[in-house]
């Protein structure tokens, strides 16, 4: 090697550290290609048809030299007038993926929701957005905003598995597998205003929805759902029916013949596979997971009446707010069901990546539809129980959702770990909000 070489080497090695001393929280993630990207140093578009990318029309190129270094460290702001009446957007430096609009200055919070092949992800998400859109689990004191920033890709997915769910009262037929690198999220910004005087929580919720079988096929996660390795949160869908002693325990259900002739893989399988990326990602980033037991209208086939888990004969109220106790409880049943049920080895291959891979934990259980389908996929309604847990949960361990404020005596979880944190005040936990955000 020439001195000439060792020198650009040298140089090139201390601009790189420098710029990322310099560029610090000026990072983003593309939500498409999930690849790094300054928002600042990236080009400016008019995309008037919003996510028809044939149409649009450049405003400003892709900085280069010292420029970038300014527009990267202060981006150019797309409210002006100018702007605005352009409907300008900001695209991929990767994919040109038009990017949120406010992705320079809004915190993303990606909420992976993962699970096998037919553990109730697509439905789940397809009740979860109703439900988030009707602000169903906002205390009434709390003013709250949510406006969609993928109009398409969210028309897409009500057409897909909204429309057959709420109106034609049928489950909709699976995910494909994914074919191309890039995704196309459902993309939210909230604003939650705690106090008339103070100003509200922001962030844009990222969620995505892709086949069962891109996440359990290690090499198909990292290339078709990468969004795992950056997510801020998992929920991830334990299937009842792939857990042997619980299908064995269930009546031979009309319902088990429609949408379950696939094989199943067992609950451990699936998580050890998701997870094995995660581990071999050397990102040692602890994030909440929530566990959530789907289905859950076929637990209470499980057992007679009266000796069912509490849990499941409780409906939560989501207007009070968050019940940090009743989670709690909820937490500890769902642990017991599923060591009684054969799953300890789950419950403790999820405590060993514990304080590395996540933390905290909790376990809930879900019923997206309320029903358990017929033979043909029929529902006679949509009645959710119980799907707001771990999303709520989720937000709150992110410090974006208070708390209900009874449930600050919450009991503590297991490890003698305080699982649920108690509820501050509305001022008190915003500060801390603001002190946690990037
Ligand atoms: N009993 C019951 N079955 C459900 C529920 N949600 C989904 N399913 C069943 O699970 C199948 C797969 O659901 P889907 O959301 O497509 O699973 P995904 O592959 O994980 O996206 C559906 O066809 C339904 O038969 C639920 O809340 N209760
Ligand atoms: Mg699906």
């Amino acid at each position: 090697m020439s001195l000439r070489q060792i020198l650009i080497a040298a140089i090139s090695f201390l601009w790189e550290k420098l710029t990322s001393l310099l560029y610090r929280g000026r990072v983003a993630i593309c939500p498409s290609c999930c690849e790094r990207i300054y928002p600042g140093a990236c080009a400016i578009v008019s995309l008037p048809d919003l996510q028809a990318l044939p149409t649009l029309v450049p405003l400003q190129q892709e900085p280069s030299g010292l420029r970038r270094v300014f527009s990267i460290l202060f981006p150019t702001s797309l409210q002006s007038e100018w702007f605005v009446r352009r409907q300008a957007v900001r695209i991929c430096s990767h994919c040109q993926y038009p990017l949120p609009y406010n992705i320079e200055r809004t915190r993303q919070v990606t909420i992976a929701i993962i699970g096998d092949v037919s553990s109730g992800k697509s439905v789940y998400i397809a009740v979860l957005l109703h439900l988030l859109e009707e602000a169903a689990f906002i205390p009434s004191h709390l003013r709250f905003r949510c406006h969609c920033l993928t109009p398409e890709a969210r028309e897409r997915y009500e057409r897909d598995y909204g429309k057959p769910l709420f109106v034609d009262k049928v489950v909709p037929r699976g995910t494909p597998r994914a074919i191309e690198m890039t995704h196309q999220p459902i993309i939210y910004e909230i604003a939650i205003r705690l106090e008339p005087d103070l100003p509200p929580v922001r962030f844009n919720l990222v969620i995505y929805d892709t086949s069962g079988e891109d996440y359990v096929i290690q090499a198909r996660q990292v290339r078709y759902a990468p969004y795992v390795l950056n997510a801020d949160a998992i929920i991830f869908m334990l299937d009842p029916v792939a857990v042997p002693a619980m299908r064995a325990s269930l009546p031979s259900d009309p319902h088990f013949r429609y949408g379950h002739s696939l094989a199943l893989g067992h609950p451990l399988d699936s998580f050890g596979k998701i997870v094995l990326p995660l581990a071999q990602s050397g990102v040692r980033r602890p994030r909440p997971l929530a566990i959530a037991l789907s289905k859950a209208d076929l637990l209470k086939k499980l057992r007679p009446l009266g000796q069912q888990f509490s849990f499941l004969r409780r409906q939560p109220d989501y207007r009070g707010g968050l019940d940090l106790t009743d989670l709690t409880s909820v937490d500890q049943e769902v642990r017991q069901l599923l060591y009684e049920y054969d799953l300890g080895r789950f419950v403790e291959a999820v405590e060993f990546y514990r304080g590395q891979l996540f933390d905290p934990v909790c376990y809930t259980a879900v019923s997206a539809i309320g029903y358990t389908p017929d033979e043909q996929g029929g529902i006679p309604a949509i009645n959710p129980w119980r799907c707001l847990d771990p999303f709520l949960w989720v937000l709150h361990e992110l410090r974006l959702l208070p708390a209900r404020p009874t449930s600050a005596a919450a009991a503590p979880a297991h490890g003698g770990q305080a699982l649920l944190a108690g509820a501050p005040s509305a001022q008190a936990w915003q500060l801390s909000q603001r002190r946690a955000q990037p």
